[in-house]
Parts: C-alpha cells; sequence; structure tokens
C-alpha cells in the first residue's frame, strides 16, 4: 500500500476558523440534538425533522465544494462537527456520516457532472437523504462478494438483489447499490448505481429490536428488476469496489470522529456526577478508584481524538490514509465501547437508566466496531501493511 508522508505539519492547534466550527457546533448539538435524544431513542423514532436542521446548518454534506451546495470544508473541521454530534446522539450523527461521507462524497467524486448536480445541492441541503446500499445478508466483511445483480439491457442495467443493515433506507431517496454485473470478475466487475427509492421494484422493511442507534433508521432492501438508464451508473462498470472502499475510507472517519464524541461525553457525564454524588460523606470523585477510571476515559478519548486529526490532515494534504484510518477507526470505536461501559460504572445504579446518556452510549457504541469494517478487519488491515502479507483470507480448505 501506498504510505503517506508522516511529517505532518501538525501543531496540534486548531485554527480560529475550526475552532469557530467546533463551538458553534457544540452549542447546535447541546441545543437542538441533545433535548430529543432520549424520547427518540425511547421511541425508536427515526426524526426527519432533525435531519433537515442538521441541512439547514451546512451539517450534511459539509466538505462538499460549494458550487454543489457543500461548505468546502476541509476534513478536520468536519471531524469536529461530527465529534460534537457524535456527543450528543449516535443516531443524529450516523445521518451526518451516511448523508456526507457515503453518499454525497462518494457521488462527488466519482459522478458525471449530471450526476453531481441533480444530487448534491438537496443531499447537502437535507431536502433529500440517501443511503449506503453494499452489505447483503451473505456479504458483510467480504465486501467484493456480492449477490445482487446488474444485467445489462437494450436500454440500460436491470438490478435484482438484497440488501441488509442499511442505514436510512426507509428514508432515503436515493440509494447508492452495489451490484455485480460480471460475477466471473469478481470484485472487478462489480459497479455502483445511483437508484432513487421511488424507482419501482425498491422496497425496504425497517430493522426492529436493536440493542442501539435505536432512533436511526436501519432498513433490509429488496431490489426486484428494477430498471436504469445507463446514466444512472457512478462511475464506470468494475469501479464499483473502488467506490466503495475510497467511501468507507471517508465514512469510517466519520465513525470514528463520532466515538471521539462519545469519549468526551462519558468524561463530561463522568466528572460532573463524580462531584455530585456523594458516597461516606464525601464527592465519589474524592476516591482514587473513581478518579482512575475517569483518567482512563481521558487518555483514551485523546488518543483517540489524535488519531482522527492525523487521519484528517492526511486526507487534507490528499494523502494515502486507508490504513491510518483503520487505525483510528479501530481505536476510536473501541475506546467508545470502554469509556461508556467505565462511565456506567462511575454512574452505578443512575448509569443504568437513561435518566444519564451513559446507557445509551454504550448501547449506541457496540455497533461501531461491527459496522463500516469490523475490529477484525481493521487489524488485518493494519497487518497486512506493516507485513505485506494478506491474512484476510484463509488457506482454503478444499485441497
Ligand atoms: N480506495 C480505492 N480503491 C481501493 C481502496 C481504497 N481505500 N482499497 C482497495 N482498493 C482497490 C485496490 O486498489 C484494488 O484495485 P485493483 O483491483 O485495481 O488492484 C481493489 O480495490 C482490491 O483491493 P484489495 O484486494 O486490496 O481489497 P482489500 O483487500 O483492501 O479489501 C477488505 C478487503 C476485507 C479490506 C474489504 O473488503 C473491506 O474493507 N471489508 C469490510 C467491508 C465493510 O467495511 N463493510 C461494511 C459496509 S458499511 S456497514
Amino acid at each position: 500500500m501506498d504510505q503517506p508522508d508522516l511529517n505532518l505539519n501538525m501543531d496540534f492547534q486548531l485554527t480560529d476558523e475550526q475552532r469557530l466550527i467546533s463551538e458553534s457546533a457544540r452549542e447546535f448539538a447541546d441545543r437542538e440534538i441533545l433535548p430529543r435524544a432520549r424520547d427518540s431513542d425511547r421511541a425508536g423514532r427515526f426524526d426527519r425533522e432533525l435531519a433537515s436542521k442538521l441541512g439547514e446548518v451546512g451539517y450534511l454534506g459539509a466538505p462538499v465544494a460549494e458550487e454543489y451546495g457543500g461548505r468546502g470544508l476541509d476534513y478536520i473541521g468536519y471531524g469536529l462537527i461530527v465529534e460534537q454530534v457524535g456527543r450528543a446522539d449516535s443516531s443524529a450523527r450516523t445521518v451526518v456520516s451516511v448523508q456526507t461521507s457515503l453518499v454525497a462524497g462518494s457521488i462527488e467524486r466519482w459522478g458525471s457532472e449530471e450526476q453531481k448536480r441533480e444530487w448534491l445541492p438537496r443531499l447537502c441541503s437535507g431536502e433529500a437523504l440517501g443511503c449506503f446500499a453494499l452489505t447483503e445478508p451473505d456479504t458483510g466483511s467480504d465486501a467484493a462478494n456480492l449477490r445482487t445483480r446488474a444485467t445489462k439491457t437494450e436500454s440500460g442495467w436491470a438490478i435484482s438483489g438484497n440488501k441488509m443493515w442499511i442505514s436510512m433506507g426507509n428514508v432515503a431517496d436515493v440509494a447508492l447499490v452495489f451490484a455485480q454485473t460480471d460475477p466471473a470478475k469478481k470484485h472487478k466487475g462489480l459497479a455502483c448505481f445511483l437508484v432513487p427509492t421511488a424507482s419501482e421494484g425498491y422496497s425496504s422493511e425497517e430493522i426492529h429490536g436493536k440493542l442501539g442507534l435505536r432512533s436511526s433508521d436501519t432498513a433490509e432492501i429488496s431490489l426486484d428488476e428494477i430498471e436504469l438508464p445507463d446514466q444512472a451508473m457512478l462511475g464506470e462498470v468494475g469501479d464499483g469496489f473502488k467506490v466503495a472502499m475510497s467511501a468507507l475510507d471517508n465514512g469510517r472517519y466519520s465513525v470514528a470522529a463520532g466515538c471521539v464524541g462519545i469519549c468526551d461525553g462519558c468524561v463530561e457525564a463522568s466528572v460532573s456526577y463524580a462531584k455530585e454524588r456523594r458516597q461516606f460523606g464525601v464527592p465519589i470523585a474524592s476516591f482514587q478508584l473513581v478518579q482512575e477510571l475517569i483518567a482512563d476515559m481521558i487518555v483514551k478519548r485523546d488518543a483517540a481524538r489524535m488519531l482522527v486529526w492525523r487521519a484528517g490532515a492526511l486526507k487534507d494534504e490528499g494523502q494515502p490514509n486507508t490504513v491510518q484510518t483503520s487505525m483510528a477507526k479501530l481505536y476510536a470505536t473501541e475506546a467508545a465501547v470502554e469509556c461508556a461501559n467505565a462511565a456506567i460504572q462511575v454512574h452505578g445504579g443512575a448509569g443504568y437508566v437513561d435518566d444519564y446518556p451513559v446507557e445509551r452510549y454504550l448501547r449506541d457504541a457496540r455497533v461501531t466496531t461491527l459496522y463500516e469494517g469490523t475490529s477484525q478487519i481493521h487489524k488485518l488491515i493494519i497487518g497486512r501493511d506493516a507485513t505485506g502479507i494478506n491474512a484476510m483470507v484463509p488457506p482454503s480448505h478444499d485441497g
């Protein structure tokens, strides 16, 4: 894999603009997202109104160029927004991540001028929502091995198959659908299509009973002979796997930044609770073992944030960053689970109910080590880069 120049010119100081972006995102998150989070979580309700508000303030598609309706922000600035949204509510953060990193980012990078003009302004404003339909019932980590088929017709393509665990699949206006055009070509036969969800043959069903991200919409999608023109393809035949992997480079960054927000929320909630709650006649913050729990959270939050900023700085410099993004995603997601678990420990019984945000943090964080590449996949990406040996595909047992 291409190696980035890691002698980054990082001085660990945010610019005035970046500080302002972070502060205003924090204010927005406290004012508009936090007050709704518990009720939406309890109701398991996707908050379309909040998604529109995220668009109005420019948090959907923030790194997209201004000429297409975005804000032309750098990746560090985008990560700072995602961190604050993630601190408030990971379900809202999911909207930002999917819409921005997976959908709008892919259209901007791979789309024709016509596709960009058709979709980007509406996605950035929140008027339209998008989803990223890669995963299938039998295809998760082995992302190249898709069963969804795209068959050439006289007028374009016909697409049939099933997609699984698709965030926003029930509420999206457009789906990025990945499909195989020629199984013999394996990953080089994949293509990506922009599928309006109003197309005949598109249907979706909500997935219920999730541990966390309860106010995030999650769908199982069925694609039944959907007819599309040639112009619906994003990139060329054979580009599909690269579209997916480059989208995931950005999606994973966004998940990692959101997890820094979870870690930060855990620190904040734990410090505040530990100073308030009294036992044995003193605030529990006086106990060394409680301070240890808090100190561990702070170190994990800051280490995660540094890894996210490094990945963001590489993206901003246009350098290769897949491995560094994997490191940030791996570390930040595991840190979020650990911090949320420790934050519940600090809160004791109070942390086990939703009067405080910490139990939601744990439930919401748990999926982040699974989706957009499991922690194990990220370790294999990092290990392959270090050793030059691909340990992802075990030797065949078929002889
Ligand atoms: N950007 C652009 N192109 C990329 C890329 C990237 N980040 N990573 C790989 N590619 C290209 C390679 O250059 C290669 O191109 P050629 O065929 O022209 O040589 C091609 O893709 C295949 O690369 P490779 O064989 O190295 O694929 P990987 O081994 O990197 O992919 C893993 C295997 C397991 C890493 C990949 O399938 C993966 O990330 N799986 C997890 C999927 C996932 O996250 N699913 C969750 C979906 S969202 S819930």
